[in-house]
């Protein structure tokens, strides 16, 4: 994208912010990107490291706990050393220019967190939390071990990350309420995903269904982007200060 087109781009999605009252970000991967987490299907990304089916699958898991384990473990260590960039904080300081501004994330790394935001959807659960595989407990016994699936104290099953994996249901109280978030918002803003997973990334077909403007903030073009009214074609940490500052502006202009 020429830095022509950039600014245009820019422009047109601040328009659409300017002009909504209701905002939900939807964010993949992508935004965890600029804070050093490789992404699933880029180029050097997880997949093709690793095939999904191997480890992401309750099956893998029930075939090879300590390997699935290890795997989750690595990637534990690379998110806890990651630090939230300045896209995370736009989207949490975006939270208070509009009546309502939810983040619906496929991220299990909990930086929009950290960021600050207050209103963080995770449809996929998190790696910073673990629970038996079998009762269903949560774990929280310090430290854990780096190779080898725990036991759960209670019934002797397998302990494992507190993620959605592959065939497992998304956790069904937060996937209905980031549908009805998406379903009243005026702009879904769709952030750093490749839009491949179900059902999450059917929430952004939800928005436009219902009415919603989309913008996709990603440097490439992804399933997602024939639906988008907007594309800013960009990384997440670029763009996403920007729009805060073209929404402080017209937010301050607004009030004077
Ligand atoms: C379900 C947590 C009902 C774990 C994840 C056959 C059998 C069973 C199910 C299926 C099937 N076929 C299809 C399905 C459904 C399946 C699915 O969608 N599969 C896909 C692969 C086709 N979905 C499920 O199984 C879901 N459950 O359907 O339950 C059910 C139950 C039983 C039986 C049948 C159905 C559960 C899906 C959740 C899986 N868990 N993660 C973990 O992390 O280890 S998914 C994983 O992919 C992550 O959550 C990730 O977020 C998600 C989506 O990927 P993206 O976030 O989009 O990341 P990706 O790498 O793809 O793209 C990155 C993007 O960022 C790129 O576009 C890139 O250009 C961009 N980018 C790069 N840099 C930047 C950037 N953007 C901005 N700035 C940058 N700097
Ligand atoms: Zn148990």
């Amino acid at each position: 994208m020429s830095a022509v087109d950039f600014e245009r781009s820019l422009e047109e999605a601040a328009v659409l912010l300017c002009r909504a009252r209701r905002v939900v970000a939807f964010t993949g991967a992508g935004m965890s990107a600029e804070s050093g987490i490789p992404t699933f299907r880029d180029p050097g990304g997880l997949w093709e490291q690793f095939r999904p089916e191997e480890l992401a699958t309750p099956e893998a898991f029930e075939r090879d706990p300590d390997r699935v384990w290890a795997w989750y473990q690595h990637r534990r260590r690379v998110i806890e050393q990651a630090q939230p960039h300045a896209g995370h904080r736009a989207l949490a300081a975006m939270e208070a220019y509009f009546e309502e501004f939810t983040v619906v994330t496929q991220n299990i790394d909990r930086l929009h967190h950290r960021a600050g935001s207050r209103r963080v959807l995770e449809l996929h659960g998190t790696i910073l939390e673990n629970r038996c595989h079998r009762c269903g407990r949560p774990y929280v016994e310090e430290p854990l071990p780096a190779e080898t699936a725990p036991v759960c104290p209670a019934c002797g099953g397998r302990v494992r990350p507190a993620v959605v994996w592959f065939g497992e249901l998304l956790p069904e109280s937060v996937f209905a309420a980031a549908e009805s978030a998406v379903e009243r918002c005026d702009v879904m803003l769709s952030i750093g995903t490749s839009g491949e997973v179900y059902p999450a990334a059917g929430l952004v077909w939800r928005a436009k269904s219902f009415g919603a403007a989309v913008v996709e903030i990603n440097p490439n073009p992804t399933e997602l982007s024939s639906i988008a009214d907007v594309v800013v074609r960009a990384p997440a940490a670029q763009a996403l200060p920007r729009l805060l500052e073209r929404v402080e502006q017209c937010r301050k202009g607004a009030s004077a």
